[in-house]
């Protein structure tokens, strides 16, 4: 193995600070901010005296960044989403600063252990999954490339639910992120902002006859900053994560308190307040309707506001550079109502020309599209937008005029049926409005987040607007933070490869590729193989914490995570289970690898079937796990409260990467990326971003299998009928005629047949059975290879040489060619 010098680069806020001077901060911040004492502080003080110690680097930055910011007048991208599906960020702080083992070390003289205080944390679980896993490693990239970024989101009182298991079903429990408040966030009341809903408009005219459309709401309430810090890698930015918690507006509540007395101005209160208590638990359907609108609105109208407030303080009235400094990412279709909220500031409230607000708005706001289910693209009743936001309303009828007369009617003259279908108010019983066509017609930028999804955006979704506006749409693939989700959760493979390649891939990823020159170096594999060997007996161990099954670190450790989604057909995983317990039932000599199977997933609360697939993992695990007749050949855990924090702890330690929803349906996924990263080899269909995995490793790296997109949509057409596959194949026959039996659920029959009414009677709309063969056979490829321990290695080690490509950092460079124009800025 080669040596290479290794070198660490802290951020110029935490440059030279030693464990000794560390320890000193510490202790001091133990006793004058928590007001304890060394010899009586609890674990949580130790931690938060630590928090506040690491702060003081934190906010030096953040001072610094914002001052050079302002006085650069830099132009900015801000980020609007829904979600930020943060973790924790003791570590993730402590390593971008570059202050992790001065930390370790400091807090070991204390006589403490830095993993102990590590699980002080509770996870900033404010997503649901992809999306929202993918703008918290945005802003780490955005802070690592000295982008001058701002997210803006919502502050939910209470994250995605915290999942239990309960005889084998899921509960859910809230989730109470912030229960005795969070070290990491500022909160901001010299920037708190007012936001109105509902009410009516009423038409006036000024003294020269011009007319003017007056909002009068029905409700303020008032939207409370709370930032967050976002600390770049080695670099010098600190940028923040703005997010808005909703309060009852001071004006009414006393209004309310005059007149009703103090039970009204209460309920009054608490109705504000719901607005950012939860965050819905499900990112793929429209949820609580007209309380998500709300809550859409609440933070792009707070956000927009506070936009506009830093503009003015630079540029005052004058909103001619407002474009130049200004532009606005919409994170999927949740923000699209900002477009009609600029419009309202501009025209109502700036007093400005319908063609130049509108000039303003298209150079403004880019779109990214996250997924093609029909059921997830969001349209809003017209009705309940009326009643929310009467002039919004309005202003999208407008909007939607000028769109059908001006583009669509010059394009296609008299096409009543490309009106109807390009309208961005669908017509019929019950008329809605389409907030993917607003979004496209309100933005200059339009992308999907791989090679494959932005095809079909273009392809399926909007054929008609990229006709109409072809240089609108565009590609940028997904990436992950290789800060957290290699250098910070794998410690052992970053050290090896900063003695191997340098310690400059963690902001240059691509230097990974120089991996590939040891993927056949019998030491360096043996290394390689050596750390995946003590990560998984490290998972080893928390699966027995948590779970209580014991399994052997020597078995494939083959891991699905990510939501519980048919699409995402953990249940495919289940049938193959099945199908090899029953092999081995049927001969206790079937020669087979050992393997754990490991899923994490939480499905929505309202989600029936998702969660009757949970439940049958869980009943099929119980009863192979205690058969001996398996001899340990199968074991199956379902990792209770899947999230970002036990996501570091399993993604080092998998060998095999189950990537294999229904080609066509999962965007992109990034834990493909992430698992990949770390040496697992992916069993894959030729979906999102497993086919631009499968272009970098190259096909003797990665398990393909299954129907294409062209063949599903062929197969579709020529009429799909799973019950051949049922009848046609005695493995699929017999392992779903086995979920019918009382065998895993005993004295119960039937208790887990939903599985397969849904791929029998319900038509199998995933293609479940149509890939079974084909995922069978990869998984007996897996198997093979996994027998020839340097092959394998060298697989592995392909796997992270090969997926440079992949890290966020790429995506954000992307995205500010080809959409943000943006530059950045030096802080010193
Ligand atoms: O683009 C980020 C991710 O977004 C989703 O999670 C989403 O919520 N639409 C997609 O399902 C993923 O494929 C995608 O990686």
């Amino acid at each position: 193995m080669t040596k290479k010098t290794t070198s660490t680069k802290p951020s110029s806020a935490a440059m030279q600070l030693t464990a000794e001077q560390l320890k000193e901060r510490i202790v001091r911040h133990l006793h004058a901010t928590l007001g304890t004492d060394i010899n009586k502080a609890s674990p949580q003080a130790w931690w938060r005296a630590t928090c506040a110690a690491v702060n003081e680097s934190v906010f030096d930055g953040l001072r610094t960044t914002q001052r050079e910011h302002y006085q650069q007048d830099t132009r900015a991208v801000h980020y609007f989403s829904l979600e930020y599906l943060m973790g924790r960020l003791f570590s993730n702080n402590l390593h971008n600063l570059g202050l992790y083992q001065s930390a370790k070390q400091a807090l070991a003289e204390l006589g403490h252990d830095i993993a102990e205080l590590e699980d002080q944390e509770e996870d900033m679980a404010l997503g649901n999954g992809g999306l929202g896993r993918l703008a918290a490693c945005f802003i780490d990239s955005l802070a690592t490339m000295n982008l001058p970024a701002v997210g803006y989101g919502i502050h939910y009182e209470h994250g995605l639910f915290q999942q239990e298991f309960q005889a084998g079903r899921q509960i859910e429990r809230p989730d109470s992120w912030r229960e005795y408040g969070n070290p990491w966030e500022i909160c901001r009341p010299e920037s708190v902002q007012e936001i109105s809903v509902y009410g009516y408009v009423e038409t006036v005219y000024d003294l020269q006859g011009r007319m003017k459309k007056v909002w009068h709401p029905g409700r303020i309430i008032k939207g409370v900053p709370w930032d967050i810090p976002v600390v770049g890698y080695h670099g010098s930015s600190v940028n923040v994560l703005r997010l808005w918690e909703s309060r009852a507006s001071d004006f009414f509540n006393w209004d309310v308190f005059n007149s009703g007395g103090y039970v009204d101005a209460s309920r009054e209160n608490i109705e504000a307040e719901t607005i950012s208590k939860v965050l819905y638990p499900n990112d793929e359907t429209e949820a609580g309707k007209e309380l998500r609108l709300i809550q859409q609105y609440f933070f792009c109208s707070c956000s927009l506001k506070d936009i506009i407030r830093r503009y003015k303080r630079a540029h005052g009235d004058d909103w001619s550079k407002f474009p130049e400094q200004v532009v606005i990412q919409l994170n999927d279709t949740h923000p699209a109502v900002a477009i009609p909220e600029l419009m309202r500031i501009l025209v109502d409230r700036a007093d400005m020309h319908w063609d130049e607000a509108w000039g303003i708005c298209q150079q403004v706001f880019a779109y990214t599209n996250h997924t093609l289910l029909p059921e997830a693209l969001e349209s809003w009743s017209v009705r309940m937008f009326e009643k929310v936001l009467p002039r919004h309303l309005e202003i999208i009828y407008e909007i939607n005029r000028r769109f059908l007369l001006e583009q669509v009617d010059v394009r296609w003259p008299g096409d009543n049926d490309k009106k109807r279908k390009l309208s961005i108010i669908e017509e019929g019983h019950e008329p809605m409005v389409r907030m993917g066509h607003l979004s496209v017609v309100g933005s200059f930028r339009v992308n999907g987040v791989a090679e494959v999804h932005s095809k079909l955006v273009q392809s399926d979704l909007f054929p008609e607007m990229v006709a109409l506006w072809p240089e609108k749409f565009t590609n940028v693939t997904n990436g992950v933070t290789p800060r957290r989700w290699l250098k910070a959760c794998n410690p052992r493979l970053s050290s090896m490869l900063d003695r191997l390649i340098g310690s400059d891939w963690p902001t240059d990823l691509k230097q990974l590729s120089k991996l590939a020159a040891y993927a056949d170096d019998p030491k360096v594999q043996d290394d390689f193989m050596a750390i995946k060997q003590q990560n998984k007996a490290d998972l080893a161990k928390v699966i027995q914490d948590l779970t209580g099954v014991a399994v052997d670190p020597a078995a494939i450790f083959d891991i699905q995570i990510k939501r519980l989604h048919e699409y995402k057909r953990q249940h495919l995983n289940l049938l193959h289970i099945l199908a090899l317990y029953r092999r081995i039932l049927q001969n206790p000599d079937y020669d087979m690898v050992p393997r754990v199977f490991i899923f994490g997933a939480k499905a929505a609360p309202g989600y029936k079937l998702a969660k009757e697939i949970i439940y049958a993992i869980n009943k099929v695990a119980e009863k192979i796990n205690h058969d001996k007749r398996v001899k340990d050949r199968i074991k199956v855990v379902f990792m209770p409260n899947y999230r970002v924090t036990l996501a570091e702890k399993m993604i080092p330690a998998a060998d095999v990467s189950e990537q294999i929803s229904t080609a066509g349906k999962e965007a992109s996924g990034t834990g493909n990326m992430k698992l990949a990263l770390n040496g697992a080899i992916t069993v894959g269909t030729l979906d999102g971003a497993n086919i631009e995995i499968a272009e970098e490793v190259g096909e003797d790296n990665i398990a393909i299998f299954g129907l294409t997109v062209d063949e599903v949509k062929a197969l579709r057409q020529s009429g799909y009928h799973s019950r051949d596959y049922y009848h046609n194949n005695p493995e699929i026959k017999a392992v779903l005629d086995w979920l019918e039996t009382d065998y895993f659920t005993p004295g119960k029959p039937g208790e887990l047949a939903a599985i397969k009414h849904s791929l029998l009677e319900g038509g199998d709309p995933y293609l479940v059975l149509a890939d079974f063969e084909g995922y069978q056979a990869a998984q007996q490829q897996i198997d093979g290879w996994y027998r020839d321990k340097a092959g394998w290695a060298k697989k592995a080690i392909m796997n992270t040489a090969c997926v440079g490509k992949f890290t966020s950092d790429r995506s954000i460079q992307d995205y500010v060619d080809r959409v943000w124009q943006l530059k950045p800025c030096k802080v010193d």
